[in-house]
């Protein structure tokens, strides 16, 4: 018989600023199509290619079937094995290293963003309940800009982006949004259209450049020198906000005498823009109110990535634009995550964590007990980690490395087991973001495919296992419904900002969580002080300076950038999601081979043309790019957006260690300063 249509609720649980809420269509146990829903406001029931190519990945040839075992790492003989053969020498493995080093700290997880969705961080939980543990702390991706706000403002909240269509003046500033935030633009446009100017700051004239009504293109990292010169040529005129200095602020006077003493032209020359063009920039915002400043994860990839945060914050408060409707500063909104207690993770021993960002270094330095087996999870980690030369010879002295995922990819290939996983339509979640205030839950569409299970269900099968090889072994739950878990995870508070009696009820739509639609509106910040502070005693106690001061950050290999001259920036690309979707057909069909930019003096001096394969190299590793000779990036610089190619284009070969200068507070350790990378490049390839 035909079964009707039936529509399922679902919800995109990348780790992407958007977080769609997305509709399956099922027929007979199939989904049929894939669209956007259109209760959710903010997304408004559209997706990004990538979404609507979630039909093909459910349903992808290569989906991982079942559990494989390779024989020798790296040699591609894959063999199939039940989940019992699986779960008998994981477990066995555990027990066995649990026995010879007197504890179960040998065992790592390596574990990011692959799936943000709540119950998806279930492998975190099985291994906070199996004894003291080693784990990753920190993120890759935007710890200096959290702390820079925490800094200043005391928290991480956003107005709702909805706010951007009020805005007269909008700076996007580091951010990507034509390619990384898509659903930002209809906001923006809006804006535009009702006369608003938008301005967009980034070294590389981007998609979204492209769309603005001017483009300031500033040095790589430069970006503090920047709001200081703004800074100072405001206050010079005697424009800033007064009134809101003196009642809301903390260390104005202090920060005021800093900028008093500084060079406007050296200011100039440090970060590379013309001074007409800095005076129409300060002018716009000495008038255009209110301002909307989204400052993107992209300008604080640097060794001064948060400071320079810091920086165009204090920018953004002495022109007093916080606190208002289409105005503030931007960044990330972790109110909707700090929702959730994540009670299912809590950590029962004292576990031994490594800096996510310095993997490599910590797995050489770890020691009594060494690292002997690694489960990697919600992670690709030989492709988006740098240090991957250094990664790959470490290993060898790993026993045993197991991962969770739904397809093979780089980081399978250096394993001995994979486990195949279920996509987000074969199982339920909810999916907290970070940049919308909207809540939407996801259903399951469909049962699991082939043998995939969800991270859920393997954390339970292997607590399960532990357990009947040594009673009393792992403590995480053994059974129970995703529903169950998720039950433990809503209270009242939570319900009242939801405005629901129970989760469940967002089975019928997304909702809007009521939380100040415009951040900071009371001007009470979270800070010790409860003022906005240019001078943060917090910071001051981190090692940091206490203002948003602009000096030179000593690199902890500065040689380097004197032998390698290129700096090679890699921001995230269009048609991947850091390294997913570059394997589904519908996406492969719109994405184009990875190349390098670089600038046509640059090129000139080496002979190089559009189409020429040339090799970049520094102390790290080399790889091999076909040129685009392009004024879109300036001199100096190389670009290559990160999440395309194979393992012989893989920039993060060519990826050191800097780290930024903040992030240990809100991430437990600072970022990767992922652009602080230098090359040297040849061509032809007479090396
Ligand atoms: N060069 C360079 N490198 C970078 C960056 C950069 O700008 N430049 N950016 C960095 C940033 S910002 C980030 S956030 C990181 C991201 O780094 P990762 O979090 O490692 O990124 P993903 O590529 O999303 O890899 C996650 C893996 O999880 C798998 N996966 C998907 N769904 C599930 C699931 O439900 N369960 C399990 N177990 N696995 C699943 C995917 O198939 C994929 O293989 O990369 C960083 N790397
Ligand atoms: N399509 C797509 N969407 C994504 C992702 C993806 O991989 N693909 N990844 C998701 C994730 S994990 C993240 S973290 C976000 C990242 O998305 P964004 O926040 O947009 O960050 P990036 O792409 O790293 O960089 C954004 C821009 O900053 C610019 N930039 C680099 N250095 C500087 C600088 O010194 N100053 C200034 N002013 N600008 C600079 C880059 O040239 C780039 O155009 O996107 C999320 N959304
Ligand atoms: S990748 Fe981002 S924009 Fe695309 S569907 Fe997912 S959440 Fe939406
Ligand atoms: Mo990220």
């Amino acid at each position: 018989m035909l079964e009707q249509e039936k529509i399922t609720r679902h919800v995109c649980p990348r780790n992407c600023y958007d977080t769609c809420a997305i509709l399956a269509h099922v027929k007979n146990g199939k989904i049929v199509n894939i669209t956007g829903d259109p209760a959710h406001g903010y997304t408004g029931g559209k997706l990004c290619a990538k979404g609507y190519s979630y039909l093909r990945r459910v349903y992808s040839p290569d989906r991982i079937r079942q559990p494989l075992r390779q024989v020798g790492r790296g040699s591609g003989r894959w063999h199939p094995i039940t989940w019992e053969e699986a779960l008998d020498e994981i477990c066995g493995k555990i027990l066995r290293l649990k026995e010879r080093y007197g504890s179960t700290l040998p065992v790592c997880l390596n574990k990011y963003s692959g799936n943000f969705g709540l119950l998806n961080n279930a492998i975190e939980g099985l291994f906070n309940k199996l004894g003291p543990t080693t784990q990753v702390l920190g993120s890759p991706c935007w710890s200096a800009g959290l702390d820079a706000q925490y800094f200043d403002f005391g928290n991480n909240y956003n107005s709702d982006p909805e706010n951007i269509k009020k805005a007269k003046l909008i700076i996007l500033w580091g951010v990507n949004p034509v390619w990384t935030a898509v659903h930002s633009l209809p906001y923006i446009y809006e804006a535009q259209q009702q006369g608003a100017k938008v301005i967009v700051i980034d070294p590389i004239f981007s998609e979204t450049g492209k769309k603005a009504d001017t483009y300031i293109q500033v040095r790589p990292g430069q970006d503090g020198y920047l709001a200081l010169a703004l800074a100072k040529i405001i206050v010079d005129k005697g424009k800033e906000d007064q009134e809101f200095l003196r009642d809301y602020t903390l260390g104005w006077d202090s920060y005021r005498e800093y900028i008093d003493q500084l060079n406007l032209r050296e200011l100039v020359e440090k970060c590379g823009i013309r001074l007409d063009v800095l005076e129409y920039l300060a002018d716009l915002l000495i008038d255009q109110h209110p301002a909307f400043i989204w400052v993107g994860f992209g300008l604080q990839r640097y060794s001064s990535g948060g400071q320079n945060v810091r920086a165009i914050d204090a920018l953004t408060a002495l022109t007093g634009n916080i606190g208002k409707p289409g105005g503030g500063v931007h960044y990330a909104n972790l109110s909707i995550w700090k929702l959730f207690p994540f009670n299912f993770l809590k950590a029962e021993y004292e576990n031994r964590y490594l800096n996510i960002n310095r993997f490599a270094d910590e797995l050489e330095r770890t020691q009594n007990p060494p690292v002997k087996m690694l489960w990697i999870a919600n992670r690709n980690l030989f492709r988006q980690d740098a240090r991957q030369n250094a990664l790959k010879k470490l290993i060898k002295d790993i026993d045993f490395i197991v991962t969770i995922d739904q397809f093979m990819t780089e980081s399978t290939k250096y394993s001995d087991m994979v486990l195949p996983t279920t996509t987000s339509f074969e199982e339920i979640d909810i999916v907290p973001g970070y940049w919308h205030h909207w809540l939407s839950f996801n259903e399951q569409a469909i049962k699991p495919l082939h043998q995939a299970k969800s991270d859920l269900e393997i954390a339970m099968m292997v607590s399960r296992k532990l357990n009947q090889l040594e009673p009393g072994s792992c403590s995480f739950p053994h059974e129970g419904s995703p529903e169950s878990f998720l039950e433990r995870e809503f209270d009242a508070r939570t319900y009242e900002l939801m405005g629901l009696a129970h989760w469940s009820e967002l089975k019928k739509s997304p909702v809007r969580v009521r939380i100040p639609f415009v951040s900071w509106e009371n001007h009470v910040f979270e800070t010790p002080s409860g003022k906005y502070e240019f001078y943060s005693e917090r910071a001051r106690k981190e090692g940091l300076p206490a203002l948003p001061v602009i000096e030179e950050v000593r690199k902890e290999d500065p040689l380097r950038e004197a032998e390698f001259p290129y700096r090679l920036l890699s921001p995230h690309s269009q048609h991947s999601l850091n390294s997913q979707f570059s394997n589904i057909d519908w996406i492969k069909a719109l994405k184009k081979e990875p190349i390098v930019s670089i600038n046509p003096e640059d090129a000139g001096e080496k002979n190089i043309q559009t189409g020429d394969l040339v090799r970049l190299f520094n102390q790290y590793g080399e790889i091999f790019l076909k040129a685009n000779v392009t004024v879109s990036v300036p001199k100096g610089v190389l670009v290559c957006h990160q999440g395309t190619g194979d393992h012989k284009t893989t920039i993060n070969k060519l990826l050191g260690g800097e780290l930024t200068d903040m992030g240990r507070i809100t991430t437990g350790n600072r970022g990767l300063a992922f652009f602080e990378t230098f090359v040297d490049m040849k061509f032809p390839n007479n090396y």
